[in-house]
């Protein structure tokens, strides 16, 4: 059989962390120069090592180094790369039929995946479900939707705010380099508001929140006019923007602003939901109840599915063909998205991620109290981050520290990333199913490479 000598990932991995080669090492050297010649260069990496096996908290490449993984490829494999409920019941579904077009054969996997987030959205009242293919794509159906319900056009988005790279959702990324730069036009009718992001807003923290909500309040009377606006739509927890945790009470006040206005709000569970933050969604943690609820990532544990779950009388207001796609809630991706669930419930995985928060932000907090470098330790669950700044700066971002300290981490086998409108934020992503002593092990080489690229006291 080919490929039969290649290792299973999974949790039957050998949870150590091994390098035996430069990284990257050869082998991974010489399919980077493959990829070159096959591949544009607009596909970056932020690691390039060629994976061969995942599981548990490591990834194993080409030349049998082994990283302990704080990445979760972007949030996606929180309940493990390869876990056994995901992988089994896709494997089974693999050999029962790979695809019939929910268009036109449907079936039943679909529908219990609609059910289980419907069962699960904090949104009040009766609820649907559409699956389709990403992040991007269910961040496209929920403007879409949007839309259609209030027969408005405009779409409010926030500073920092990251969404997709399709046409529409760039044009509701903030940031312009490396996703925008060049690729205009962009969708018209996209309104940006500032986030309120505590460590960076001119008032201070305490008077984030609400300055913030009226920093929105006012574009959307008095720029836009709020009859124009279909939604806001709002990540919970910024995630390509750096874990922006909004100021306490901001998400609520934007929830209340968009309800007196008749404006729909859209939260952007992409990154920051199902189970990352020790709830199922992010947005529970500030007890908001939005419209409608995008999620992809973490959905179906590794395979690309993505939803847009919301109240029943806006979701029904598209008639049918207006909705859909060929591959959209593929039934293996389905059957990947129900063994998710099923991990995280067996596995008790809401509790995991608070602990493996609470690990970090007792060792990150620490670290900071040493390493003046270290300006803010923020974010919930097992989505934390530390943002870098000058050692003697008013807050001046440190971007060229963070390639540094990630460069350092990936060399001692941490697979770390980066993140923020100023390159200067160091994301921590484990998947939940990773070890206490491998989260440690981690933490520690992060500690080390930070040492090592900056001054910390003893
Ligand atoms: N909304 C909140 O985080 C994807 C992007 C990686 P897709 N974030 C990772 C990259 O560089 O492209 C994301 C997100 C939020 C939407 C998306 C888009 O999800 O599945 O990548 O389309």
């Amino acid at each position: 059989m080919p490929g039969a000598s290649r290792p299973v990932g999974g949790p039957d991995l050998a949870q150590v962390r091994r390098v035996v080669s430069e990284i990257p090492g050869p082998r991974s050297r010489e399919l980077l120069a493959r990829q070159r010649g096959l591949v544009p260069a607009g596909v970056g990496a932020v690691l390039p090592v060629f994976v061969e096996a995942a599981g548990g908290g490591v990834i194993v490449d080409a030349d049998g180094n082994s990283f302990i993984d704080f990445g979760s490829g972007i949030a996606v494999t929180t309940v493990g790369n390869s876990a056994p409920a995901v992988a089994e019941r896709a494997a089974a579904q693999l050999r029962r039929f790979t695809h019939t077009c929910f268009l036109v054969n449907p079936y039943e996997s679909y529908l219990d995946v609609c059910e289980k987030l419907n069962e699960l959205a904090p949104i009040p009242g009766e609820k649907r479900t559409i699956l389709v293919n990403s992040g991007a794509e269910a961040v496209e159906n929920a403007v879409k939707i949007a839309r259609a319900a209030t027969g408005r056009p405009g779409i409010v988005v926030f500073d920092h705010g990251f969404h997709g790279r399709t046409l529409l959702t760039m044009s509701l990324t903030a940031k312009n380099k490396p996703y925008k730069q060049g690729f205009g036009p962009f969708a018209p009718e996209v309104h940006r508001a500032p986030m309120a992001y505590p460590y960076r807003w001119p008032g201070g923290p305490e008077r984030c929140a609400e300055e913030a909500a009226s920093a929105l309040a006012d574009l959307l009377d008095r720029q836009v006019g709020a009859d124009n606006v279909a939604a806001v739509l709002i990540e919970p927890i910024q995630g390509e923007g750096g874990f922006i945790v909004p100021a306490p009470g901001f998400l609520g006040r934007v929830a209340e602003i968009c309800r007196s206005r008749g404006i729909l709000l859209i939260v952007d569970e992409i990154q920051a939901g199902i189970a990352r933050t020790g709830r199922m969604f992010a947005c529970e943690h500030e007890g908001i109840q939005p419209d409608l609820i995008t999620t992809a990532k973490g959905l179906a544990g590794g395979l690309p599915l993505g939803a847009v779950t919301g109240r029943a009388e806006l979701m029904d207001a598209v008639p049918a063909g207006g909705l859909g796609g060929t591959f959209s809630g593929s039934p293996v991706a389905c059957e990947a998205a129900l063994g998710v669930f099923d991990e995280i419930e067996a596995g008790d995985l809401l509790e995991r991620a608070r602990e493996i928060g609470d690990t970090m932000l007792e060792f990150l907090g620490d670290l900071s109290d040493r390493c003046p470098v270290i300006g803010d330790v923020r974010g919930r669950g097992a989505m934390i981050a530390i943002e870098l700044v000058e050692q003697d700066g008013d807050r001046v971002p440190a971007p060229d520290l963070a390639a540094r300290i990630a460069k350092r981490c990936h060399a001692d086998g941490l697979l770390v990333l980066t993140a923020g409108s100023y390159g200067n934020v160091m994301r921590f992503l484990p998947p939940l199913s990773i070890s206490d002593a491998l989260l440690e092990e981690g933490l520690t080489i992060l500690g080390e490479a930070i040492a090592k690229e900056a001054t910390c006291a003893a």
